[in-house]
């Protein structure tokens, strides 16, 4: 019998998961794989939950053909992962290491085998190291490094992935990362965090020279974590604060990749800590991307404090909350995606969307997680009614495919819709993997 279908998707629409190589793969020490920032971090007592690190994760480096036996079930058409730098240049400069991008080249193969689109992003947080000790991405000269690691990558790739994304959030590398100190490589300084920003966005117009050149066929896009920003009261000092909130997180991408420049009311607020910014640069940052890839969660909503950074505070309602304690709230990524078409007009791509809820352990091969099938159930339906108000959205991809290591909260929090068994490394499809499947097969929303 076939489903009802609640919200059709446009014929050519993309279904997909995501992933990303650190969270994953385990296998920290073979073949050849250098030391990341996330591996020192990870090992530096205090920093994540119970001490966890992503040293075996969900050991796909040897699982990746159960993994995508997977992708099959789930009726995948689209698999997005992460390539880890530190395994093609383990010292982040230097010589390439054939062995990791063997990984990759044995991933690619097998994924077009079983007609599932790979869609690569080159950089999902896993910094060599040694690039780190020489400055890390507030140095200007990561840039280049991470052009030459692409140019090794897509040299060896790009004769079969059609699409790449340069970073994954760089909002999160550079301020929990530099700013925050909550993620690798845990430094505390607003300056650096942005510095850091900088860098990232121009190792990103680097990156799309560098693919450009070396694939000219491809789809290249960026992914950025957005939010819809609103007021947490209607007084106007916090509609202010909202104003600005959505400029440090979402414009200060947003607009020099697609007006080349930075928004002027957050270069006012951040002060003497705005990073050197040469001629040329923003130029090179908003060269033309094929997409924009959109990983969306939850709103924020915003009001005035004196004690917050910038003088910006959050604020939470009432609601559903994941067990992240993010909020639920799908129209705020309705709202995005209308917001993302009027103000900057890029095809999009969400990128990532789903939710961390404390799942029972499998039970006869079942494992019940209605919420996170309602909650992107919601997501999509609101998708659909960006798509119907002439929104360029080309695919979904839900995060995650696999419960795996989640940075700060180590294994302490689960996204996936397959649950993976540490102990064992088994892998069990989820409820909400099941309906998955059904939406898939469907092209269309359909009742959980
Ligand atoms: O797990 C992360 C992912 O690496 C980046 N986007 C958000 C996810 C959930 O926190």
């Amino acid at each position: 019998m076939s489903d009802r279908v609640e919200a059709p998707f446009p014929d050519d629409f993309i279904w997909g998961a995501a992933t990303a190589s650190y969270q994953i793969e385990g296998a920290v020490a073979v073949d050849g794989r250098g030391p990341s920032i996330w591996d020192i971090f990870s090992h530096t007592p205090g920093k994540t939950v119970n001490g966890d690190t992503g040293d075996v994760a969900c050991d796909h480096y040897h699982r990746w053909r159960e993994d995508i036996g997977i992708m099959r079930e789930l009726g995948l058409q689209a698999y997005r992962f992460s390539i880890a730098w530190p395994r093609v240049i383990p010292n982040g400069r230097g010589p390439i290491n054939p062995a990791g991008l063997d990984f990759y080249d044995r991933l690619v193969d097998e994924l077009l085998a079983n007609d599932i689109q790979p869609f690569a992003t080159l950089y999902h947080w896993d910094l060599p190291q040694a690039l780190e000790d020489e400055g890390g991405w507030p140095h200007r000269q990561t840039a280049d490094r991470f052009a030459e690691y692409v140019d090794a990558v897509t040299r060896r790739l790009g004769d079969r992935v059609t699409h790449w994304i340069t970073l994954n959030e760089p909002w999160v590398a550079a301020m929990l990362g530099y700013y925050m100190g909550i993620h690798a490589p845990g430094r505390t300084s607003l300056a650096d965090g942005l510095a850091a920003a900088h860098t990232l966005l121009l190792g990103h117009g680097q990156a799309m020279e560098t693919i450009t050149a070396n694939v000219p066929a491809a789809e290249v896009g960026i992914t950025l974590n957005l939010s819809s920003v609103y007021p947490g009261t209607d007084k106007s000092q916090d509609v202010e604060a909202a104003r600005l909130a959505d400029g440090t997180l979402n414009r200060w991408f947003l607009d020099p990749l697609f007006k080349g420049s930075y928004p002027e009311d957050v270069v006012r607020a951040v002060g003497d800590a705005m990073p050197e910014v040469r001629d040329g640069d923003l130029n090179r940052i908003a060269q033309p991307v094929n997409f924009l890839g959109v990983n969306y969660y939850s709103p924020q909503y915003v009001v005035r404090d004196p004690n917050g950074p910038l003088g910006v505070g959050m604020v939470d309602r009432e609601g559903e909350h994941t067990a992240m304690g993010w909020l639920v709230q799908p129209e705020g990524l309705r709202d995005l995606l209308v917001r993302l078409n009027e103000d900057y007009g890029p095809a999009l791509y969400v990128t990532e969307n789903g939710a961390a809820y404390d799942d029972p352990p499998p039970t006869n091969g079942r494992v019940p997680d209605p919420r996170r099938a309602a909650y992107i159930h919601d997501h999509l339906l609101a998708c659909d009614e960006a798509i119907r108000n002439g929104v360029p959205l080309r695919g979904y991809f839900c995060w995650s495919l696999l419960d795996n290591f989640e940075w700060a909260e180590g294994y302490s929090k689960r996204f996936g819709i397959t649950f993976v068994d540490y102990p064992t490394e088994e892998r069990t499809i989820k409820e909400s993997g099941r309906w998955y499947r059904r939406v898939i097969d469907a092209n269309g929303v359909v009742p959980v």
